[in-house]
């Protein structure tokens, strides 16, 4: 039986992870850190006891290093981040220690206590900046925000890892990825929750910043698939992943709205306070390499996106607690 430590677990990226390796017979260990919520490990109590957690952080190399004896992986998946742009311009330093340093506490402990095992570090789109579009394994990185400053460094450092130590390192690049397991403060979770709660008539408006911004959104659990295939290559490489079509903010509203039966039009506001110090204008995915030497194939467009996370945060399909909407296609 083989073994994966997942960071980040309870994520939206780590639950699906986790979901797709239990599947597939691995003894999955997930890292969790310390919470005073009541409920704090939402997105996988349904995936519990099979599921084992322990206790760990980022900003402590020990956790990580009694975390990796007891897991024993033959897989270390890292996903644990400060993910939110927005916020690391207002917590710039925690978003380096965190998602910057962090991958690097994590990258030495592995080598220190388990050589051996594959690891995955999840980086980011967000490192091109405005580089023009699409943008692939070559293209340069421009990267506009701390978190963007801290996943490059994560990055940087798993590529000196793999070339120092012949670790087997890979980094997969990923463009945007949603599921109604998305949090609530990213822009498409933000959007189809207020399309629900509009539709209930508990809400009239939903205040955005930029509509203009283009993403490559994508499907949460295909991506969650690429990561784990991107581990079973012969030698470790880094991949671009993303469905390759990039939407403006303002196309997702128009499609989440119309899932509703409601028009966008109708109901959005734009407030300068939303806007970012620097925004990332287009990012588009050119995922060649993933397409043909991962066969990995997206398959859910903006429409299919948009109208499940409306469906589910309207109460019309039930996800979390009775796994994951699987998208047409996807080998489980
Ligand atoms: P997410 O939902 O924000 O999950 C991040 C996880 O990291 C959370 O479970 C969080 O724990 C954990 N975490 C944060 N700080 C930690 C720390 N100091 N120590 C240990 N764990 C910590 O993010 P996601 O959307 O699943 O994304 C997964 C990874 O992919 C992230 O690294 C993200 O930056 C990267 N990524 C995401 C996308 C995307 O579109 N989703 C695209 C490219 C790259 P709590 O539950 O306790 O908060
Ligand atoms: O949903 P977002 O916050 O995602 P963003 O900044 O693209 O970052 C996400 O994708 C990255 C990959 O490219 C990941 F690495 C990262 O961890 C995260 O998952 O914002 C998307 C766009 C931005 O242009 C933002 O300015 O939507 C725009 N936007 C407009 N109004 C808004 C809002 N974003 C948020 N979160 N909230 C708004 O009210």
């Amino acid at each position: 039986m083989r073994s994966a430590l997942v960071t980040g677990v309870n994520g939206q990226d780590g639950s699906y992870l986790a979901e797709l390796l239990l599947s597939k017979g691995y003894r999955v260990i997930g890292l969790v850190r310390r919470t005073a919520a009541e409920n704090p490990y939402s997105r996988v109590n349904h995936l519990l006891p099979r599921l084992k957690l322990v206790e760990g952080d980022l900003l402590d190399a020990g956790s990580l290093i009694r975390a990796l004896e007891l897991a024993e992986p033959d897989e270390v998946y890292n996903l644990a981040a400060q993910s939110f742009v927005g916020v690391s311009f207002r917590e710039p330093v925690a978003t380096a220690d965190i998602t910057g340093v962090g991958t690097l506490r994590l990258l030495e402990a592995v080598r220190q206590v388990a050589p051996h095992a594959r690891f995955y570090q999840a980086s980011s789109s967000e490192m091109f900046g405005n580089v023009a579009a699409p943008q692939n394994e070559i293209s340069p990185f421009r990267p506009r925000s701390p978190y963007a400053v801290a996943k490059l460094f994560a990055h940087a450092s798993c590529i000196t890892y793999r070339e120092s130590y012949g670790m087997y390192v890979a980094c997969g690049i990923l463009f945007n990825h949603e599921s109604p397991r998305r949090g609530a403060e990213f822009v498409t979770r933000k959007i189809s929750l207020a399309v629900a709660a509009i539709a209930r008539q508990e809400q009239r408006t939903l205040t955005l910043g930029s509509l203009d911004a283009r993403r490559d959104w994508g499907w949460a659990p295909e991506y969650v698939d690429v990561m784990h295939r991107m581990l079973q290559m012969d030698r470790p490489e880094d991949f671009v992943v993303g469905t390759g079509v990039a939407h403006s903010v303002k196309d997702f509203c128009q499609a989440a709205f119309e899932a509703a039966g409601l028009d966008w039009r109708e109901h959005v506001v734009q407030d300068p306070e939303l806007m970012r110090p620097a925004e990332v204008f287009d990012l588009r995915a050119d995922s060649s390499k993933a397409r043909e030497l991962l066969n990995w194939e997206p398959s859910m467009d903006l429409k299919d996106i948009a109208s499940a996370m409306v469906r589910h945060d309207l109460g019309l399909s039930q996800e979390t607690a009775g796994g994951p909407v699987w998208p047409r296609g996807l080998a489980r």
